[in-house]
């Protein structure tokens, strides 16, 4: 049977204040096209279907119709909330909606709550994989109810056994397909994920997915694999200008009795994104191609280029951001030890910045204050 592994729709998300409401249209369609293309059996959101806690109100018809189109298709629809859903909200009817194939799991009593499912086609009514969703689970709010320390570790810890010991005793014969919302990092061979143990943010080890064939992530929206078995399928829309360097994904998972095997499946831009770094002469000639893009233009000009930003806009109606680098700015990108401050931690980044600039040790409290920006600001890009 196939699943298809997505999360981080942000359904009501803007970029930049630019309505987003067409470009997720679009997605989704893609969406429902492939499932029934590659005659898939079951969606799967990992967390951050909508982008807010009360979405707009095309966003709740958007995913209205498209679980409506997938039930009639026959396909089953798995969401849990992520750290934008409002787990109340979302969850709202859940028990009601669930015999017809659209599974909701947002609350700690959901963890166990299993979905055992079956290919469309096949000739038994044996399931062939068990499904369960761990919601978003905000150490703070839950390490108690769990009798845990406060961190996502514990947390995603003490979750997945709960989801051990129900599949054990109830589903010892299938393989486990876990979802949850969290911010993973690998042991061996993911050196692309920084280590950020500030706060209550952390970071949980793959290992903690253990005894799982699969685990569907969201909450970061770059597509990875931190292991072959462990991934995130990223958001399918850029959010941000530098997101928009990485194509975007959805991951098709094959499930051949014990095994699961994951493809990627490329999403197509639906919002075009572009970052133009050239002279104001340059960025004008050029103009052209991206007349429907949105953009962010880096103005390499030496001097000011007086009434640059509306003359672009004349031109580049999607223009969002302008800024300019000069040519210090640019050689500083080539600077040979890149790599070595891109491995720094993001407190060393700071205590070496407050050095730089005040020409004295950074002192606890700005420390302090530092990282509990940073983990509020990590909490709410997520
Ligand atoms: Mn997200």
């Amino acid at each position: 049977m196939r699943i298809l592994h997505t999360s981080d729709w942000h359904l009501g998300r803007t970029f930049f204040g630019v309505d987003l409401h067409r470009a997720h249209a679009a997605f989704l369609d893609f969406l429902v096209d492939t499932v029934v293309d590659s005659e898939v059996d079951a969606v799967l959101v990992a967390g951050d279907v909508y982008d807010r806690a009360i979405p707009p109100q095309e966003s709740l018809e958007l995913f209205d119709a498209t679980a409506q189109r997938l039930l009639a298709a026959g396909v089953h629809l798995v969401v849990s909330s992520g750290n934008h859903d409002s787990f109340m909200r979302l969850g709202m009817g859940r028990r009601l909606v669930d015999p017809a194939g659209l599974h909701v799991r947002t609350r700690l009593s959901d963890i166990d709550w299993a979905i055992p499912l079956r290919a469309r086609d096949s000739r038994d009514d044996d399931p062939a994989v068990v499904v369960y969703a761990i919601p978003y689970l905000e150490p703070g709010l839950v390490h108690a109810r769990f009798g845990v320390p406060r961190t996502h570790t514990a947390v995603l810890g003490a979750a997945m056994d709960r989801v051990r010991a129900h599949a054990a005793a109830h589903h010892p014969e299938l393989p486990v397909l876990v979802m949850a919302h969290a911010f993973v990092a690998g042991g061996a061979g993911s050196e692309s994920e920084r280590d950020i143990g500030i706060g209550g943010v952390g970071v949980a080890p793959a290992s903690v997915f253990d005894g799982a064939a699969y685990a569907a992530l969201g909450h970061l929206h770059r597509p990875q694999a931190i292991t072959p078995a462990v991934r995130y399928s990223g958001s399918p829309i850029p959010f941000s200008f530098t997101e928009a360097l990485t194509p975007k994904q959805m991951i098709l998972l094959d499930v051949d009795g014990p095994t699961i095997t994951p493809t990627a499946v490329p999403v197509p831009e639906f919002t075009a994104i572009a970052t133009l770094r050239g002279t104001f002469a340059e960025i004008v000639a050029g103009a052209a191609e991206h007349a429907e893009s949105l953009v962010a233009v880096e103005l390499t000009d030496p001097e000011r280029v007086d009434g640059a930003l509306g003359r672009l806009r004349q031109v580049l109606p999607g223009l969002i951001r302008l800024s300019y680098l000069r040519a210090g700015d640019l050689g500083q990108l080539e600077l040979p030890d890149a790599a070595a401050a891109a491995a720094r931690s993001d407190g060393e980044v700071f205590t070496a910045f407050v050095e730089d600039v005040t020409g004295r040790a950074a002192r606890r409290g700005e420390i302090d204050r530092f990282e509990t920006a940073l983990a509020a600001a990590l909490r709410e890009d997520a």
